[in-house]
Protein backbone atom coordinates (compact mmCIF):
# COMPACT_ATOMS: atom_id res chain seq x y z
CA UNK A 1 0.00 0.00 0.00
CA UNK A 2 1.13 3.61 -0.95
CA UNK A 3 2.58 5.16 2.23
CA UNK A 4 1.92 8.96 2.03
CA UNK A 5 3.46 11.40 4.43
CA UNK A 6 1.80 14.99 5.42
CA UNK A 7 3.41 17.21 7.49
CA UNK A 8 1.02 19.23 10.00
CA UNK A 9 0.60 22.53 11.54
CA UNK A 10 0.53 21.97 15.18
CA UNK A 11 3.15 23.56 16.92
CA UNK A 12 2.87 22.99 20.59
CA UNK A 13 5.96 22.37 22.46
CA UNK A 14 8.25 23.01 19.40
CA UNK A 15 11.07 25.76 19.15
CA UNK A 16 11.44 28.54 16.58
CA UNK A 17 14.03 30.78 15.49
CA UNK A 18 13.53 33.79 13.49
CA UNK A 19 16.22 35.78 11.44
CA UNK A 20 14.28 39.34 10.15
CA UNK A 21 16.56 42.17 8.71
CA UNK A 22 15.94 45.53 9.65
CA UNK A 23 16.53 47.32 5.88
CA UNK A 24 12.92 48.13 4.99
CA UNK A 25 12.10 47.62 7.99
CA UNK A 26 8.85 48.63 7.31
CA UNK A 27 7.85 45.88 5.39
CA UNK A 28 9.89 43.24 7.06
CA UNK A 29 8.37 44.23 10.85
CA UNK A 30 5.14 43.48 9.10
CA UNK A 31 6.47 39.92 7.43
CA UNK A 32 7.53 39.15 11.89
CA UNK A 33 4.57 40.14 12.86
CA UNK A 34 2.51 37.83 10.69
CA UNK A 35 4.97 34.99 11.41
CA UNK A 36 4.81 35.12 15.15
CA UNK A 37 1.11 35.29 15.13
CA UNK A 38 0.63 32.50 12.99
CA UNK A 39 3.32 30.48 15.15
CA UNK A 40 1.43 31.41 18.25
CA UNK A 41 -2.07 30.61 16.77
CA UNK A 42 -0.89 27.04 16.18
CA UNK A 43 0.36 26.38 19.26
CA UNK A 44 3.47 27.34 19.95
CA UNK A 45 4.45 29.45 23.02
CA UNK A 46 5.75 33.15 23.05
CA UNK A 47 8.92 31.47 25.20
CA UNK A 48 9.87 29.52 22.32
CA UNK A 49 10.08 31.97 19.73
CA UNK A 50 13.79 33.64 19.46
CA UNK A 51 13.87 36.49 17.36
CA UNK A 52 17.12 37.79 15.98
CA UNK A 53 17.39 40.98 14.06
CA UNK A 54 20.35 41.48 11.76
CA UNK A 55 21.10 44.86 9.96
CA UNK A 56 20.47 43.66 6.05
CA UNK A 57 19.16 40.58 3.92
CA UNK A 58 23.08 40.08 3.41
CA UNK A 59 23.85 38.90 6.81
CA UNK A 60 20.24 36.89 7.66
CA UNK A 61 22.31 33.12 6.19
CA UNK A 62 25.14 34.10 8.52
CA UNK A 63 22.57 34.19 11.77
CA UNK A 64 20.47 31.54 10.47
CA UNK A 65 23.61 29.27 9.96
CA UNK A 66 23.94 29.86 13.97
CA UNK A 67 20.04 29.16 15.30
CA UNK A 68 20.45 26.11 13.04
CA UNK A 69 23.77 25.07 14.37
CA UNK A 70 22.84 25.54 18.10
CA UNK A 71 20.57 22.39 17.70
CA UNK A 72 18.23 24.40 20.21
CA UNK A 73 15.34 25.17 17.25
CA UNK A 74 13.30 22.79 15.70
CA UNK A 75 13.09 25.43 12.63
CA UNK A 76 14.85 28.78 11.25
CA UNK A 77 12.63 31.24 9.66
CA UNK A 78 14.07 34.00 7.14
CA UNK A 79 12.47 37.21 6.92
CA UNK A 80 13.55 40.18 5.13
CA UNK A 81 13.34 42.92 2.92
CA UNK A 82 15.38 43.50 -0.67
CA UNK A 83 13.60 45.96 -2.91
CA UNK A 84 15.56 46.88 -6.09
CA UNK A 85 17.44 49.96 -6.53
CA UNK A 86 19.40 51.41 -9.81
CA UNK A 87 22.33 49.31 -9.73
CA UNK A 88 23.51 45.56 -9.92
CA UNK A 89 23.39 45.96 -5.82
CA UNK A 90 20.07 44.09 -5.26
CA UNK A 91 21.03 41.39 -7.88
CA UNK A 92 24.34 40.68 -6.24
CA UNK A 93 22.27 40.37 -3.10
CA UNK A 94 19.13 38.61 -3.20
CA UNK A 95 21.13 36.03 -5.76
CA UNK A 96 23.83 35.33 -2.54
CA UNK A 97 20.89 34.94 0.06
CA UNK A 98 18.81 32.81 -1.97
CA UNK A 99 21.54 30.40 -2.44
CA UNK A 100 22.78 30.58 0.78
CA UNK A 101 19.58 29.97 2.75
CA UNK A 102 18.16 27.08 0.24
CA UNK A 103 22.20 25.45 1.20
CA UNK A 104 21.41 26.11 4.45
CA UNK A 105 17.94 24.29 4.46
CA UNK A 106 19.22 21.23 2.99
CA UNK A 107 22.97 20.80 4.68
CA UNK A 108 21.66 21.88 8.41
CA UNK A 109 19.41 19.23 8.97
CA UNK A 110 17.12 22.14 10.31
CA UNK A 111 14.07 23.25 8.07
CA UNK A 112 15.18 26.73 7.60
CA UNK A 113 12.47 28.73 5.91
CA UNK A 114 12.81 31.58 2.78
CA UNK A 115 10.68 34.58 3.96
CA UNK A 116 12.48 37.24 1.78
CA UNK A 117 10.76 39.42 -0.45
CA UNK A 118 12.52 40.25 -3.79
CA UNK A 119 10.36 42.75 -5.70
CA UNK A 120 10.90 45.70 -7.93
CA UNK A 121 9.00 48.16 -5.83
CA UNK A 122 8.11 49.10 -2.43
CA UNK A 123 4.15 48.90 -3.14
CA UNK A 124 4.96 45.05 -4.24
CA UNK A 125 6.48 44.34 -1.04
CA UNK A 126 3.79 45.86 0.72
CA UNK A 127 1.22 43.79 -1.14
CA UNK A 128 3.20 40.92 0.23
CA UNK A 129 3.25 42.19 3.70
CA UNK A 130 -0.05 41.61 4.87
CA UNK A 131 -2.05 43.19 2.11
CA UNK A 132 -3.64 41.89 -1.75
CA UNK A 133 -1.03 39.30 -2.07
CA UNK A 134 -1.00 37.95 1.63
CA UNK A 135 1.57 37.86 4.01
CA UNK A 136 4.52 36.02 3.75
CA UNK A 137 6.14 35.81 7.08
CA UNK A 138 2.84 33.87 7.57
CA UNK A 139 3.07 32.00 4.64
CA UNK A 140 7.01 31.16 6.06
CA UNK A 141 5.53 30.17 9.65
CA UNK A 142 2.86 27.93 8.10
CA UNK A 143 5.56 26.21 6.15
CA UNK A 144 8.18 25.48 8.71
CA UNK A 145 5.39 24.26 10.83
CA UNK A 146 4.20 21.76 8.09
CA UNK A 147 8.66 20.71 7.55
CA UNK A 148 9.00 20.14 11.59
CA UNK A 149 6.15 17.66 11.53
CA UNK A 150 7.23 16.27 7.71
CA UNK A 151 10.77 16.04 9.02
CA UNK A 152 9.76 14.09 12.40
CA UNK A 153 7.57 11.75 10.27
CA UNK A 154 10.43 11.31 7.91
CA UNK A 155 12.94 10.53 10.32
CA UNK A 156 10.45 8.36 12.43
CA UNK A 157 10.10 5.87 8.54
CA UNK A 158 14.00 5.67 8.23
CA UNK A 159 14.11 4.40 11.39
CA UNK A 160 11.40 1.61 10.72
N1 LIG B 1 19.51 44.99 2.54
C1 LIG B 1 18.21 44.62 2.54
O1 LIG B 1 17.79 43.86 3.44
N2 LIG B 1 17.37 45.05 1.57
C2 LIG B 1 17.78 45.87 0.56
O2 LIG B 1 16.94 46.24 -0.29
C3 LIG B 1 19.14 46.27 0.54
N3 LIG B 1 19.62 47.12 -0.50
O3 LIG B 1 18.89 47.37 -1.47
O4 LIG B 1 20.76 47.60 -0.47
C4 LIG B 1 20.00 45.81 1.57
N4 LIG B 1 21.31 46.16 1.60
C5 LIG B 1 22.14 45.97 2.78
C6 LIG B 1 22.80 44.60 2.82
O5 LIG B 1 21.82 43.58 3.02
C7 LIG B 1 23.83 44.49 3.96
O6 LIG B 1 23.22 44.72 5.20
C8 LIG B 1 24.99 45.48 3.81
O7 LIG B 1 25.58 45.37 2.52
C9 LIG B 1 26.10 45.19 4.86
O8 LIG B 1 26.67 43.89 4.68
Amino acid sequence: MTRVVHGQLLGTGQRFGVVVSRFNNLISEKLLAGAVDCLERHGVASDDITVAWVPGAFEIPTAAHHLAASGRFDAVICLGTLIRGATPHFDHISAAVTRQIADLAVSSGVPVLYGVLTTDTLEQALERAGSKAGNKGVEAAAAALEMVSLVRELKRGSQK
